[in-house]
């Protein structure tokens, strides 16, 4: 084989939120090699395991590389068009009879990090014009959304730990040396905590677990699974009790701290101790530590965020960085300015203080709806309630493993008269669909993180091209997206559909953005823009858009030197822009222009707080956790990811292993509310007593999917324990963590049985 065949690609990992610098070696159409790409000017070379298994993920014989058609239980591969006219068909016909809202949709994860689904997704929920959209950031990050669009004015603007400059860092349910982080997207989690300490820094982390960022911290807090809402009061209660609020220089940017000051008065540290099982003490040299410290960033993610008070805790976060002057300065957070869509540049300010939240309620749940969704924890209940919800599309999701009570919502998919699902397998939830349209696999795909650069601890630009051309007769997803819009439009567009909506799309785009006055193209002739772009088409061409109208963009000629598509083609591993810069009040899109520290909907769910304080907890709750090995549900099919140890097991404290008469490899009945599961126990000193673990995003048992693998190491659903009803009340997110359950031993021979029954 000559060696020209060979080729090295680099490109960033699509697979989690570090988006880290991939080197990949190619022989002809074949991976040999991924390695980390010391030349990426944000990773440096750092890679997880789950990159070096985009090879095998690539390869995955299980993929689904066909569009398929279910016809009862058998599953036909069909070519495009059959897959499209069976799609025309199943939601026409429910929209016929229903209306819009016959369709509902789900978006999953992948759909972030992933060019299609940010740009086109958009504009098939627009022309379908549903109330019932759902997606996993109501069991996720929803919380830290509506905080931002409440304080900030918008639900991207999210105050980011400037990590690498901090002198104290406060994380609380974060996992980020097993996560790669979130809503902090860093790569090398540990090396850059590691360097933080060598600079004198100190790490402290609040967690039931003792979880690896723990061990890798100065100090480790246990604290009660739900209750961070009264350690974070109580934090903010000492700040101001001991005279200690210095806002710096934001205190001529907020409005409302007076309210705070009287909103803390009833949280003591010594009168919120006995709740979340921290002592005053602590508390109180925690938040003089964090106000005397040089600089200071206090970071929370999925495990104060997927808890009863998920909006409380963010917005407490956030509090802590602004009166101990913190926020948006260097070493302390701050906001990012993404290279291209950024939510909050260029964009005007609120006219007056609305949100994008409570506009309407889902008819059966009731909930308001937030940042146009409606909480997936609901999902069930509307389907089961409605007469008019009647079909749905899922879009890179598999709900039934990853929302809470899964089983119920698999019932209820059961139900409905038509699925269509985007997606690269046939799994627990696809296999619920009528049609599979299968999407190119991450080596087929160009990538810009156009999501965590919003998010990212740096600014950066780095654009991927795809490594392997698209096969003959796979369409890119963004065409899919877009033929699924012309089916819910309507409308018959012929042949050149994909063309006609991409240009349509893209035009759509170009005029708002001349006619934006905050824009530097501002006044533009669309024509001449819609021009210079026209070399690319699909997201490129969009994505070309964004990046020169972006802030460090060429301006389509009024910058010299500017961002093009063009010149980021010509840094494969890269672009540094820069550490993160102060941005406030420029950022600040409230009607004020102010940070809003009092929020009317958030001061209102204070009184919920306060009514349970007293509560207590009792017996046992089970809370989440990750694998670095896995990535929420849809990886277990990648043998690399999955051999060696089971992961899939409840993890136990020795205490209550004991009063529970169970040892290591034990094998338990977990009961809930909803439902119950059997798994082997793992007795382990990291968790706090009282407290339970379980990973989520398994349970791949059933014999109807294409999960060759994940189904040897099938493990349970932990989802068939989460409660549905049991939500955040402002914001609608699921609750993941801090639910009741009970245990009770299960003998070998009764344990096969109970399995079949309960699953
Ligand atoms: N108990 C418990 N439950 C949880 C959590 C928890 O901590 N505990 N975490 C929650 C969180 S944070 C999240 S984000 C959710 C995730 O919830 P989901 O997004 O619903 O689940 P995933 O497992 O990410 O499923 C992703 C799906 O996308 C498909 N896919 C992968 N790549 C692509 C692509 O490029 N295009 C398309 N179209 N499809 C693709 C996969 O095959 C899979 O079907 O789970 C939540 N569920
Ligand atoms: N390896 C791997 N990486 C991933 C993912 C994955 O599945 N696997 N998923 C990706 C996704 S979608 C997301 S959203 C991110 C999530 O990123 P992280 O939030 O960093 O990840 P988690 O492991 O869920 O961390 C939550 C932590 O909260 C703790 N916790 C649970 N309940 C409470 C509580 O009540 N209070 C406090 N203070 N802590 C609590 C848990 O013990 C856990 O350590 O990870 C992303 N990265
Ligand atoms: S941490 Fe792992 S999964 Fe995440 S971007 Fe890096 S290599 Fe990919
Ligand atoms: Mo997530």
């Amino acid at each position: 084989m000559s060696a020209s065949l060979k080729e090295v690609h680099y490109r960033t990992c699509p697979l989690c939120e570090a988006t880290c610098g991939l080197e990949i070696q190619t022989e002809e159409n074949r991976v040999v090699s991924i390695r980390g790409n010391k030349l990426d000017p944000f990773s440096k070379g750092y890679l997880c395991p789950k990159g070096y298994s985009l090879k095998e993920l690539h390869e995955d014989p299980d993929r689904i590389r066909k569009p398929m058609i279910r016809n009862g239980d058998e599953w036909k591969e069909v070519s495009w068009h059959e897959a499209f006219q069976a799609v025309r068909q199943g939601l026409g016909q429910v929209m016929k009879k229903h209306g819009r809202d016959g369709v509902g949709v789900y978006l999953g994860n992948p759909n972030v990090h992933n060019l299609a689904g940010l740009l086109y997704v958009p504009i098939f929920l627009k022309a379908l014009g549903s109330r019932y959209r759902f997606s996993a950031s109501t069991m996720d990050q929803i919380p830290k959304q509506l905080t931002a669009e409440m304080m900030y004015g918008g639900d991207f603007s999210i105050p980011i730990p400037d990590i690498d400059r901090t002198d104290y860092f406060l994380i609380i349910g974060a996992n980020p040396l097993v996560s790669n982080g979130s809503m902090m997207t860093a790569p090398n989690m540990r090396g850059r905590l590691a360097s933080l300490r060598e600079r004198g820094g100190k790490v402290v982390v609040i967690d039931p677990v003792k979880t690896q960022t723990a061990k890798a911290a100065d100090a480790h807090y246990s604290i009660n699974p739900g209750t961070d809402a009264y350690f974070l009061f109580g934090m903010l209660h000492t700040i101001f009790d001991e005279g200690l609020v210095n806002l710096g220089k934001a205190e001529h940017h907020v409005n409302g701290l007076a309210e705070i000051a009287s909103l803390v008065k009833s949280f003591a540290p010594e009168v919120v101790e006995a709740r979340c099982g921290i002592a005053a003490s602590v508390i109180r040299t925690l938040a003089r530590d964090l106000a005397n410290a040089k600089s200071a960033a206090v970071y929370g993610r999925m495990g104060v965020s997927t808890q009863e008070f998920g909006t409380i805790n963010s917005w407490l976060i956030d509090l802590l960085n602004i009166v101990t002057g913190n926020f948006d300065r260097e070493g302390g957070v701050l906001f990012p300015k993404p290279a291209a869509g950024g939510r909050n540049v260029g964009k005007a300010r609120r006219k007056e203080e609305t949100y994008r939240y409570a506009r309407f309620h889902g008819p059966a749940s009731g909930l308001p709806e937030v940042l146009g969704e409606l909480p997936v924890a609901s999902m069930a209940e509307e389907i089961e309630q409605s007469e008019q919800l009647r079909a749905f599309v899922t879009v890179a999701g598999n709900p039934v493993l990853s929302s809470p009570n899964g089983k119920r919502l698999q019932n209820a998919l059961e139900t409905l008269d038509f699925i269509v699902s985007v997606d690269c397998y046939l799994n627990e939830t696809t296999r619920h669909a009528n049609v599979i349209l299968p999407v190119p696999s991450p080596l087929e795909r160009s990538h810009y993180d156009l999501s965590f650069y919003h998010l990212s601890v740096r600014n950066i630009a780095h654009y991927s091209k795809p490594v392997f051309e698209l096969p003959l007769e796979q369409l890119d997803e963004w065409e899919i997206l877009l033929q699924l819009t012309e089916i819910v439009s309507g409308q018959e567009l012929g042949e050149n559909a994909v063309e006609l909506l991409d240009n349509y799309s893209v035009s759509k785009l170009v005029e708002a953005e001349i006619k934006n006055t905050l824009s530097p193209t501002y006044g533009f002739d669309s024509k001449k823009i819609l021009h210079e772009i026209s070399r690319y088409a699909g997201p490129e061409r969009m994505l070309d858009f964004l990046v020169r109208v972006g802030p460090y963009g060429d301006h389509f000629g009024k910058v010299e030197d500017g961002l093009t598509l063009e010149k980021l083609k010509k840094h494969p591993h890269g672009i540094d822009l820069g550490a993160l810069e102060p941005r406030v009040p420029e950022v600040l899109l409230t009607a004020s222009s102010k940070v809003e520290l009092a929020p009317g909907p958030i001061i209102k769910d204070v009184k919920r707080v306060l009514g349970k304080l007293n509560c207590d907890q009792g017996g046992l709750v089970l809370i989440g956790r990750r694998d670095l090995r896995s990535n929420n549900s849809w990886m277990h099919n990648v043998d690399v990811l999955v051999k060696g140890k089971d992961r899939c097991t409840l993890m136990i404290h020795p205490d209550d292993a004991k009063n529970n008469g169970l040892n290591g490899g034990d094998v338990v009945k977990v009961s809930s509310r909803v439902g119950s599961i059997v798994v082997p126990i793992e007795v382990t000193e990291e968790m706090k007593t009282g407290v339970v673990s379980l990973p989520h995003g398994w349970g791949h048992q059933f014999a109807n999917t294409k999960l060759e693998i994940a189904k040897r190491h099938a493990g349970v659903n932990a989802n068939l324990l989460t409660d549905e009803q049991v939500i955040d009340a402002v914001s609608g997110n699921a609750v993941l963590n801090g639910i009741p359950v009970t245990l009770e031993k299960v003998s070998k021979q009764k344990e096969a049985h109970l399995e079949k029954i309960i699953q």
